[in-house]
C-alpha cells in the first residue's frame, strides 16, 4: 500500500513538472509571435477529436453504469426487507432510483450531443443568445413537479409508518445509546416503561430508571434486542452522551437518539430469525462469508492463534452516527421470534425491581460484618464496603 501511494506521489509531482514546462513554454513563446504561439490554438482537428471524445466518455459512462449493476448491484437488497412498512420504503427508493436513472441518462446524452454538435469550427461563429423565458420555464417547472410528487410521496409513506392508535395494542421497548453499546428495556407486565433520567444511572440500573415510580419495578433491562414476530413495536430511544442513531437496516428503520430526549420508531416485523436464515439470498451470504473467514482462520492456524468460528446469520441493531472512537463496533444482536417465545425468554429475565433490590442487598450484607469486627469505624468502612459492592456489580 505505502509503496503504490509513493508511486503516485512520483507520478503526479512527474505531472505537476511537466505542466509547469509547458506554462513556462507558453509565456515565452509570446514574446517572439510567430508560428509557434499559432499552434497552441485549436485547429478545426482538434475541435473534430474534442468533439468525438465526448461521445467516446459518454459511451464510458454509460458501459461503467450497466457494470457496476451487474458486478455490484445487490438487487434483492430491496425486496427482503424484515417489517411490514419496510415495502413501503423500497417501493420509494425504487422509484427514486429509477427516476435518477432515466434523468441521467437523458441529461448525459443531451450534454456530450451538443457539446460534439457545437464544437469549434473555423466558419462558424457563435451567436448571441440572451435568454429565454419559455425555455427557462420548462426546465423549472419538470424538476419542480417531479420532486414535488417524489417530497409528498415520501411525506405520506413516513406518516404512515410513524402513526399509531395509543388504543392499538403494541408493544412498548426502550433502546437506550451510550457509548459504545446499547442496552435495552422492556416495560413488563404493565406495558409502561418507568420515567428514567441519567441522574439516577447506579450499579445495575445502567440507563437512570426512576425506581420510585411504580411502573419502573416491573421493567427488565437486556443486552438483545428479542421482538415478536407480527406485534407492532414502539422503539422509544434515548441517549446517555452524543447523538446516536438506531439503524435496523433488514427492518428500514432508522432514528435518532438525542442527548435529553426521547425520539420513537413505529414497526411490525414480519420474518423470524430463523425464517430469514432459510431464506436462499441470506444463505449465499452467508456461505460467501463463512469461505473468507475459513480462508482467515487457516492462517491464523497456522500462526499458532486460534480460528475464528463460523458466522451465523443475526438481524442486527447499529449505530449509525459517528459518535466517537468505538463507533464501528456499537453493534447489538436482534431476534424476531414467535410471541410464544418471545414471552419464554422475557419471563426468564429478572426484573429491574429485583435486581437493584438484591443489589442493595448485597451492598448492606458485608457492612453488618465490619460493624462487628470494628464498631468505632463503622461509618467509614460502611462508605468503603458500599462504594466497592457498586464497583463490583459493574463489572460483572
Ligand atoms: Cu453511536
Amino acid at each position: 500500500m505505502t509503496s503504490l501511494l509513493i508511486l503516485v506521489i512520483v507520478a503526479l509531482l512527474g505531472i505537476a513538472v511537466w505542466q509547469l514546462t509547458k506554462i513556462f513554454d507558453l509565456t515565452n513563446s509570446k514574446l517572439n509571435v510567430g508560428n509557434e504561439y499559432e499552434s497552441e490554438i485549436a485547429t478545426d482537428k482538434d475541435n473534430n477529436i474534442n468533439g468525438y471524445l465526448m461521445f467516446g466518455f459518454l459511451a464510458f459512462i454509460y458501459i461503467f453504469t450497466i457494470y457496476s449493476c451487474v458486478k455490484w448491484g445487490y438487487f434483492p437488497l430491496l425486496n427482503n426487507s424484515a417489517s411490514e412498512h419496510g415495502n413501503d420504503v423500497d417501493q420509494l427508493m425504487w422509484i427514486t432510483l429509477v427516476v435518477i436513472f432515466l434523468v441521467q441518462i437523458v441529461t448525459q446524452f443531451l450534454l456530450h450531443y451538443f457539446a460534439f454538435k457545437y464544437r469549434g469550427n473555423k466558419n462558424r461563429k457563435a451567436i448571441f443568445f440572451a435568454d429565454n423565458d419559455r425555455l427557462e420555464f420548462i426546465w423549472t417547472i419538470i424538476p419542480v413537479i417531479v420532486l414535488a410528487g417524489l417530497i409528498l410521496y415520501g411525506l405520506y409513506a413516513w406518516n404512515n409508518i410513524m402513526h399509531y392508535d395509543e388504543e392499538e395494542e403494541v408493544l412498548y421497548v426502550e433502546v437506550y445509546a451510550k457509548q459504545f453499546g446499547w442496552d435495552i428495556r422492556y416495560s413488563g407486565d404493565d406495558n409502561v416503561l418507568g420515567k428514567a433520567n441519567v441522574r439516577f444511572i447506579e450499579g445495575v440500573n445502567a440507563v437512570g430508571v426512576d425506581m420510585a415510580d411504580p411502573n419502573a419495578q416491573d421493567d427488565i433491562l437486556a443486552k438483545e434486542l428479542h421482538l415478536p414476530v407480527g406485534k407492532k413495536v414502539v422503539l422509544k430511544m434515548r441517549s446517555q452522551d452524543v447523538l446516536h442513531s438506531a439503524y435496523l437496516p433488514h427492518f428500514r428503520a432508522q432514528m435518532n437518539c438525542i442527548p435529553g430526549m426521547v425520539t420513537q420508531f413505529i414497526m411490525t416485523p414480519t420474518v423470524t430469525t430463523t425464517k430469514m436464515r432459510d431464506r436462499e439470498e441470506v444463505i449465499n451470504r452467508v456461505n460467501k462469508i463463512n469461505e473468507a473467514r475459513n480462508k482467515h482462520s487457516k492462517k491464523l492456524i497456522e500462526k499458532g492463534e486460534p480460528g475464528l468460528e463460523p458466522y451465523v446469520f443475526d438481524y442486527i441493531l447499529l449505530c449509525n452516527k459517528i459518535c466517537g472512537r468505538s463507533h464501528y463496533n456499537m453493534q447489538a444482536k436482534v431476534v424476531v421470534e414467535s410471541e410464544k417465545d418471545f414471552n419464554k425468554w422475557l419471563s426468564e429475565q429478572q426484573t429491574l425491581g429485583k435486581q437493584v433490590a438484591e443489589e442493595k442487598a448485597a451492598a448492606k450484607a458485608p457492612k453488618v460484618e465490619a460493624q462487628s469486627a470494628k464498631p468505632e469505624q463503622a461509618n467509614e468502612t460502611e462508605m468503603a464496603v458500599d462504594s466497592t459492592a457498586v464497583v463490583a456489580q459493574v463489572i460483572k
